[in-house]
């Protein structure tokens, strides 16, 4: 395929639902990288916008409406601004960051929505879904639950079982309840509006898996595998009282569905912008309309089928409009080993980290991206987030910088000193950070975001070695004017990090431009020796990043671990409610129950077994006067399993003996299974003689 010039870059980011604040997996996901590649275009001059906003329509925001019971107008505001807050104090450069519920943003998309119903490129159909008579309102997957058709567990939802994991349709669920608040569903006839995907599938698959196969693996894979799959037609509106309605007569109670609606907000919001300031931007037109601008979207995986199907065909289907030609999209980041989830708050959300770690934005910003969840889930630990502070951003980094300021201010007074005659390991070492440049560019324009900032920090360590080989404080009183050679280089290098750094962390990088007295800035400087002029006066130092002690941390892990507990109980609770008994096993011949021997015993003993966390060794009373071993494995259910003994249990007595952990079990001990999994022992409470039959 032919490379296409550009003349500008739209990049776009996933509209965050206003329905609560935004968590380090969003701006590890979507944001961080984003706006690196905004912060990249705009070093290197180019023509580049960067649009944000809430999305705040949808069913969420009034779920929590509910929840908190307050006004939907409410929740979307409170969150609107927290999470435009949020954003900018980490230094998300959106160049303009609105909101779907806004005037403009609602005109546009009726407007939108209308041309394609005018023009016939909808399919009408009525259909039977589940419906609430009391709260009078459609629930669709998620906010329906029920009995499990397979596991019989109640509380599954109406797309997936949690239980037994399977996949469900809310059809198959035995008595349908609205997930909020418990009522009875009935099936109700109702028109809506579909995209005919099924239409678009032609020139999809060649636009994607032919064209497009320089995406990342990820996507292109979820694309094709949606494509094969063959697409259906997609509902465009929903019975909803919240959102944009629905411009047709005959359509009222209804509004576009979020997934409709949103996308259009990158446009939308785009329009806002350029029609408060036309001489700046230009008609937004020129930003969506023309083919010479290149679109990106930064998004998570969920939306990627959004992103690469839904939204392409809606564009194509109006007509106008350019079509993304990349989708960077990210794998999830997990927290701690486990899943985040607003819901459970397994969460670090960003206003917080701020209150505990002020200032620390460029930290977080550099560990987000170090362990950038690119090419597959990761996992964010504190305990990385701290050694990446400390022998990273501390030791290489802000230790040169720091070196290379003191220096020059002790010998120098702060001005930057001249250059001399090079050595061959000054000119090694120049040799080592010549590509610098080239290696981060091929991988931002890739979007290779962790190893650019890899190379970057690359650039740092040259400079740190750099000066702890040549060990000028060693040498400044015999031979100052090498000290002078060394400095110099090392505040070029310095000069070379503020600008390379600036994408990843900018509030760092600002200061040591401060710091370093630079007024221009420039990604084309990269890579040069002489961005500071001899004499240079160099501004006041400051230290660019401060050890975490294990104090620092860990009322972070503190917090986690009471959440972790909190959620335990919660997640124990609802087993206990939702638990059935399993279904009864097909029906047996009385001669098979005849075959097995069951017995009384009365424990005379029991210990854990050596090297084994699992089992528990049991001497037995059997009646036959000679002591029977068996090994259980439920050592993790009886923490003292000393409570056993004397009791009566009930055991098969005619198993093979089996050896585990060089000690022989003969039989099997009888235990029940309680709803959280937990074993019990099965004891008799009329004891009989030992080895007395069980039938
Ligand atoms: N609000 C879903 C999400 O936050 C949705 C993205 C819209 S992008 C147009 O994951
Ligand atoms: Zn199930």
């Amino acid at each position: 395929m032919q490379e296409k010039k550009f003349k500008r870059t739209l990049v776009t980011s996933a509209l965050p639902y206003a329905n609560g604040p935004v968590h380090i997996g969003h701006l590890a996901g979507v944001y961080v990288p984003a706006d690196i590649y905004v912060r990249y275009l705009r070093l290197k001059g180019e023509e580049v916008l960067f649009i944000g906003g809430s999305d705040e329509h949808g069913v969420p925001v009034t779920i929590r409406a509910r929840k908190e019971g307050i006004t939907v107008q409410e929740v979307v505001d409170r969150y609107h601004y927290l999470i435009k807050q949020s954003f900018a104090d980490f230094g998300i450069s959106f160049d303009v960051y609105s909101r779907t519920t806004s005037k403009i943003h609602h005109k546009f998309a009726a407007d939108f929505f209308r041309k394609l119903y005018d023009e016939g490129k909808f399919i009408e159909q009525t259909t039977a879904q589940f419906y609430d008579e009391e709260t009078k309102e459609f629930l669709t997957d998620r906010y329906i639950r029920g009995e499990c058709p397979r596991c019989h567990s109640l509380g599954a939802y109406g797309d997936q079982c949690e239980k037994c994991g399977a996949t469900l349709s809310p059809e198959e669920l035995i008595n349908p309840y609205n997930a909020i608040n418990g009522n009875p569903l009935v099936k109700k006839v109702t028109k809506h509006w579909y995209l005919p995907l099924n239409e678009h599938e032609g020139w999809l698959r060649k636009w994607i898996l032919d064209e497009h196969q320089e995406w990342r693996p990820n996507v292109y894979g979820q694309c094709k595998s949606w494509l094969d799959g063959g697409l259906q037609p997609r509902a465009v509106t929903r019975d909803l009282d919240w959102g944009i309605p629905v411009p047709i007569e005959g359509a009222e109670g209804k509004v576009l569905y979020v997934w409709f609606d949103a996308p259009i907000g990158y446009i939308s919001n785009t329009k806002e912008l350029c029609d408060a300031e036309p001489e700046k931007y230009g008609p937004w037109q020129k930003w969506w309309q023309d083919e010479e601008t290149r679109l990106v979207h930064f998004i998570g995986k969920d939306n990627i089928v959004f992103h690469c199907i839904v939204f392409p065909a809606m564009l194509k289907a109006h007509g106008d409009y350019i079509l993304p030609d990349n989708v960077p999209s990210n794998e999830f980041l997990n927290l701690e080993g486990d899943k985040i989830s607003t819901s459970r708050n397994w969460a670090i959300w960003l206003n917080e980290y701020l209150v505990d770690m002020p200032g620390k934005q460029d930290v977080l910003r550099y560990v987000l991206t170090a362990n950038a969840p690119e090419t597959k889930d990761n996992d964010f630990t504190w305990r990385d987030y701290q050694a990446r502070n400390n022998n990273e951003l501390v030791a290489i980094f802000g230790n040169f910088i720091n070196r290379a300021m003191k220096l020059t201010e002790k010998y120098f007074e702060g001005k930057v000193p001249a250059c001399g005659e090079l050595t061959d390991y000054d000119r090694q070492t120049l040799d080592d950070f010549k590509d610098v440049k080239a290696r981060v560019e091929a991988l931002l324009d890739d979007f290779k975001f962790r190893d650019a900032q890899k190379e970057a920090m690359e650039l740092a360590r040259i400079g740190n070695k750099y000066l702890a080989d040549t060990e000028p404080w060693k040498i400044a009183k015999t031979d100052m004017e090498r000290v002078k050679t060394i400095l110099n280089l090392s505040l070029q290098i310095s000069a070379n990090l503020a600008i390379v750094f600036e994408p990843f962390l900018p509030f760092s990088a600002e200061k040591l431009r401060k710091m370093l007295g630079m007024e221009t800035f420039e990604w084309s400087q990269l890579g040069r020796t002489d961005l500071l002029a001899e004499g240079h006066q160099l501004g006041e130092s400051v230290l660019l990043f401060e050890k975490l002690e294990d104090k620092d941390i860990q009322p972070q892990l503190d917090r986690l671990a009471r959440i972790k507990e909190e959620n335990e109980k919660v997640a124990l609770a609802e087993a206990e409610k939702n638990w059935r008994p399993e279904p009864i096993k097909e029906i047996i011949p009385f001669d098979d129950f005849e075959r097995l021997d069951i017995r009384t015993a009365t424990v005379l003993d029991v210990k854990p077994v050596k090297k084994s966390d699992k089992l528990l060794e049991f001497t037995l009373d059997d009646g036959t006067g000679q002591p029977r071993t068996i090994l259980s494995g439920i050592a993790q259910h009886y923490p003292d399993p000393q409570v056993l003994v004397g009791k009566q249990v009930l055991f098969v007595a005619n198993f093979a003996p089996k050896v585990m952990k060089h000690i022989a079990s003969n039989g099997m001990i009888l235990s029940a299974v309680d709803f959280d999994g937990s074993l019990h022992v099965v004891t008799n409470e009329a004891k009989v003689k030992n080895g007395s039959k069980v039938c």
